[in-house]
């Protein structure tokens, strides 16, 4: 099993992870998992802090001659604004500048509940840590969690499917077809049609000092049949994936396959019916023709690909702000305005794609676990053998 844990705040020297876990002999290297960073940082809609980072990984420790040792991976990118935040971001007590404190929370923001938990008069020692930046290192996570599945053939992919109400429509073309076209996307959408209404969208939100939700997908394809399981609550794959969606910042919903479209549909036409034979795509035994099911039944992988969405809620700093109450005064005041995006829901297709391979790593560790690749290896392929054979 990997586990991960995230260091660092938005205006700080650096962002860092410690992945465990990870197996001996398997290849990493950085500019691998900096393709997915400069990803995260484009999309139509991004603010000013895009301009002033490139976020490139550094590899601290567990990978040595470009090969993981199965000791702790540490990761870590650089925080280029930190230039510009020393003294206000400093560790030492001597640059404390009351002056600065941040009191005028904004709605929809952790900042009042974090500051009121952790008795902060300054709701910047909250934003700092709630700040979306932390998903920088975490897509340099899933890069390795990425590398690690990629080996056992399995890929994963993500997109935006809505903007601000506005749908796209995926076409009922090959999914090499679908990721072609997202990639040529500033909207990593893979639907043509509405991308300039989208952008549009964004662009009149903008004018009018507002923020832009939508919805990403991810579609995890080549998964084996056996991922997760039904007999414990917090062995389900569909809870564990969902619970790493959800915990991505501004993320307010998640569905697994037709997901709430399912509450209102017969089940004659919610369930996918089970075939054997050649499924028409190259594979040999039980297959699927529909895929409402979004891969997982019972909590378990069905061997069909998992797909998941998530919606994201438009971000909370508004450039014409809402109205809240002073920290101080307790007085109407108007929502400090921080810099800010209009909308990264693409930035957020690029963050689940890596929370969804690390929780599909996880599980893969799980079921087949071993020390090393090698060892994986062998366990995956007897297994695959096993399954013909059932
Ligand atoms: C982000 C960096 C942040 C924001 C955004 C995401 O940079 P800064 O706060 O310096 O402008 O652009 O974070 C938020 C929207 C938020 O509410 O925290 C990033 O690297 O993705």
């Amino acid at each position: 099993m990997l586990r991960y844990l995230t260091a660092g705040e938005s205006h700080g020297p650096r962002l860092t992870a410690i992945i465990e876990g990870v197996p001996a002999g398997l290849s990493i290297t950085a500019e691998t998992i900096n393709k997915d960073l400069a990803r995260r940082q484009c999309g139509y809609g991004r603010g000013g802090r895009m301009k002033i980072e490139t976020d490139t990984v550094e590899i601290l420790s567990g990978v040595r001659w470009g090969e993981t040792l199965g000791s702790p991976v540490t990761l870590c990118v650089i925080n280029r604004d930190w230039e510009n935040w020393h003294e206000k971001m400093s560790v030492d007590r001597a640059h404390r500048d009351d002056s600065i404190r941040v009191t005028r929370a904004r709605p929809g923001h952790a900042d009042l509940p974090g500051a009121m938990k952790y008795n902060h008069k300054d709701v910047r020692n909250i934003l700092e840590r709630s700040s979306a930046r932390e998903t920088a290192v975490r897509v340099a996570v899933g890069g390795v969690a990425k590398c690690l599945l990629a080996h056992f053939g399995i890929t994963i992919n993500g997109f935006v499917s809505a903007i601000g109400g506005i749908q796209a429509v995926r076409p009922d073309l090959p999914l090499a077809h679908l990721v072609a076209q997202a990639a040529g996307s500033e909207l990593f959408t893979y639907d043509p049609s509405v991308e300039a209404a989208m952008k549009a969208h964004i662009d009149r939100m903008k004018a009018a000092g507002d923020s832009v939700g939508g919805v990403v997908e991810v579609v995890a394809s080549g998964v084996p049949v056996g991922l997760g399981s039904h007999v414990q609550w917090d062995r389900k794959l569909d809870a564990r994936l969902a619970m790493a969606l959800m915990s991505i910042q501004a993320i307010k919903g998640v569905e697994i396959g037709c997901g709430f479209a399912a509450a209102a549909t017969p089940g004659s036409r919610v369930h996918d019916q089970i075939y054997y034979g050649d499924d028409g795509a190259g594979r040999h035994g039980f297959h699927r023709r529909t895929n409402n099911a979004g891969g997982i039944e019972g909590g378990i992988s069905n061997g069909e690909d998992i797909v998941v969405r998530a919606a994201m809620k438009p971000i909370p700093t508004l450039y014409k702000p809402l109205p809240t109450v002073d920290l101080d005064s307790k007085g109407a005041v108007e929502a400090t305005v921080e810099r800010s995006d209009v909308c990264a829901v693409p930035a957020a297709a690029v963050v689940a794609e890596a929370v969804v391979a690390i929780e599909l790593a996880s599980s893969f560790l799980e079921k087949f676990g071993g020390d090393s690749l090698g060892e994986i290896r062998r366990n995956y392929d007897s297994y695959l053998t096993y399954l013909q054979e059932f």
